[in-house]
């Protein structure tokens, strides 16, 4: 086993991954830029290194700066965790060429799952289904046009040759619409990665998204630990995963598990991988795999009593497996709820921002990883994930009560978050049958629901009661009750000090964060990036929801929508221009 181990992320993944080593008996070296001086993971870490600015491509991307610190602090290996440097086949070889132990497959596995069409082609070649369609990049559009005439048919999906995870993914229904999709995903493509070619398939019409989590060592072991259901997504970001999928029973996970082991033997897989694939009417189809511990490998640590992260760190040591696949047992049932800072009614807009009261939920079953505490500042630079909240209990509908009762109990204040998203969804039928909740997370009405209630400055002399409104715990012939005061201010002032029992909020309204909105006319940006298209013109009414612009930020596209009706006075942004989080969008009057 390494004797000390250099984790190279942030926030709850690296802490995720220093608990492992720390239960291992190795020693932890984080490293932090300039924004996350403060921040868990680097107070946690045996020894922490400053390695740069906040930009991720000024710090946590710099890959000699990376290796300077393992070389400084002695460090045998690195752990990428997921996102920055986990998929980048340069890195895990620069690392080896440095003589450091990249904690994660070989570069060739990750270059062969890289290329989306080379990866098919391999699959296709090792017997594991794909999803119907070319195993070569389709180089114009009349090839687009003359290979779905001949094989595939509509409805069809373009997807970019160097993509995954939704980006460059466009959908064709019809004809019509194919040289919009095809053009999209080349854009797409070069622009995310530099890499304009795409392929084509079969578009299926309402897949479940699983997954598998395989396990492989160097000593001709690969395991599988069954499977998630990550069908609940939006913009291609999961939002919710579960384990086991309510679709999968035991002969198809026997199946889709034997699938992926296949898959992963196909690229000489070794570490903690996950196949993704499509489940469609019982067929299973691969889609591409993760060469990284995920964010969800949580839900199946749950199930299965297996912890991914060190088996990943046994793993590039040397050391078997310590589980085989007969030892592999799945029981009960695991939910995980990504809470984001974002406003789901703002069609799911970044709400970045500084916490301020935090406590998590805790009792029989419920895990929480984060990386955040009491006044941690969620950046706009970095992924606006909080926390994740994982339970676990015999079965999915016990672990939804659980998981509604861990929601009830988290704590955030001081901006949006997805926990009153989580709460809503989770209670709904479509959930409860286990269903996609496709329309659902589409349904700006629905959405609309769970708007955070608006911090409206109160106007001069009007509405002078409400500023002064308190409210007491107070206990009546010995029962507890809430109880609001609203009134002048010397009604409370005039208590004597220490006397006044400490406010509590009402439950309903603990966690729902408030902040945020400047009310008013002014539709301020909720985070720095450029403008990417402005979808309204000054002096047009706009309806409230109605997309004003979008914002693109740390490679995401984000569509900003008006906060009220009415007409646009002032618009002082234009395509390709800068934005700071907090400056002016439109005035809307
Ligand atoms: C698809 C698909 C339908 N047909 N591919 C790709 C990335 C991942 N985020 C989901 N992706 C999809 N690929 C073909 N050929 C539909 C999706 C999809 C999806 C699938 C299952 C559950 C939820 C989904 C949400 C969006 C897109």
């Amino acid at each position: 086993m390494f004797s000390k181990v250099l984790v190279a992320n942030r926030g709850e993944i690296a802490v995720r991954v220093m608990r492992a080593l720390e239960e291992l008996g190795v020693a932890t070296v984080a490293v932090y830029s300039e924004a996350d001086r403060d921040a868990l993971h680097a107070k946690r870490a045996d020894e922490a290194y400053l390695i740069g600015p906040a930009p991720a491509a000024e710090s946590y991307l710099v890959v000699e700066r990376l290796l300077d610190v393992a070389a400084q602090s002695g460090a045998e290996a690195i752990h990428p965790g997921y996102g920055f440097l986990a998929e980048n086949a340069a890195f895990a070889r620069a690392c080896a060429q440095a003589g450091i132990v990249f904690i994660g497959p070989p570069p060739e596995a990750i270059d062969a799952m890289g290329s989306k069409t080379k990866a098919r082609e391999l699959m296709a070649a090792a017997g594991v289904p794909i999803v119907p369609g070319t195993t070569e990049a389709v180089a114009t559009l009349d090839d687009a046009r003359a290979i779905i005439a001949d094989t595939i048919g509509y409805p069809v999906a373009v997807k970019a040759a160097g993509g995954g995870g939704g980006k460059g993914f466009r959908v064709a229904l019809e004809a019509e619409e194919l040289e919009g999709a095809f053009e999209g995903a080349a854009r797409e493509g070069e622009k995310f990665f530099s890499d304009p070619t795409v392929y084509l398939e079969r578009y299926l019409p309402d897949p479940r998204h699983v997954e598998v989590q395989v396990l492989a060592d160097a000593h001709g072991n690969v395991i599988h630990l069954g499977e998630r259901d990550c069908s609940i997504q939006r913009r291609h970001q999961k939002l919710i995963e579960e384990s086991p999928a309510p679709a999968v029973d035991d002969e198809l996970r026997a199946h889709i598990g034997k699938v992926a082991v296949d898959a992963a033997r196909a690229v000489g897989y070794r570490s903690a991988g996950t196949i993704e694939g499509l489940l469609q009417d019982g067929d299973y189809f691969f889609l591409e795999m993760n060469t990284r511990v995920q964010v969800e490998h949580c839900v199946t640590e749950m199930t299965t009593g297996i912890d991914i992260v060190k088996e990943q760190i046994r793993v590039a040591a040397g050391e078997p497996l310590s589980v085989t696949q007969e030892e592999v047992v799945l029981r009960g049932h695991a939910i995980e709820c990504r809470i984001n800072a974002e406003d789901a009614a703002k069609n799911f807009a970044p709400a970045p921002g500084r916490i301020g009261a935090y406590r998590e939920p805790t009792g029989p079953g419920v895990r929480v990883d984060s990386g955040v505490g009491p006044g941690a500042e969620i950046s706009p630079m970095y992924d606006p994930m909080v926390a994740k909240l994982i339970v676990w209990d015999t079965d999915r509908e016990q672990a939804t009560r659980r998981m509604l009762r861990a929601l009830g109990e988290f704590e955030i204040e001081g901006l949006k978050t997805l926990l009153p998203f989580h709460r809503a969804l989770l209670a709904t039928g479509q959930w409860a049958r286990g269903e996609t909740c496709r329309d659902l997370i589409e349904d700006k009405a629905w959405l609309k629901e769970l708007a955070f209630p608006k911090a409206e400055p109160a106007a001069e002399g009007e509405d002078e009661a409400a500023k002064h409104e308190q409210t007491y715990t107070v206990e009546v012939s010995g029962r507890r009750f809430d109880v609001r005061v609203i009134g002048v201010a010397g009604a409370t002032n005039g208590a004597a000090p220490g006397a006044a029992p400490a406010p509590r909020k009402p439950r309903r309204e603990r966690a729902g964060g408030g902040g945020g909105g400047a009310g008013g006319n002014t539709l301020s940006s909720p985070m720095q990036g450029t403008v990417l298209k402005v979808a309204v013109e000054a002096g047009a009414a706009v309806e409230e929801g109605a997309l004003v612009c979008v914002i693109e930020a740390m490679k995401m596209e984000n569509e900003i929508t008006a906060h009220k009706a009415g007409t646009v006075a002032e618009l002082p942004i234009s395509v390709g221009a800068s934005v700071a989080s907090g400056d002016t969008l439109a005035v809307i009057t």
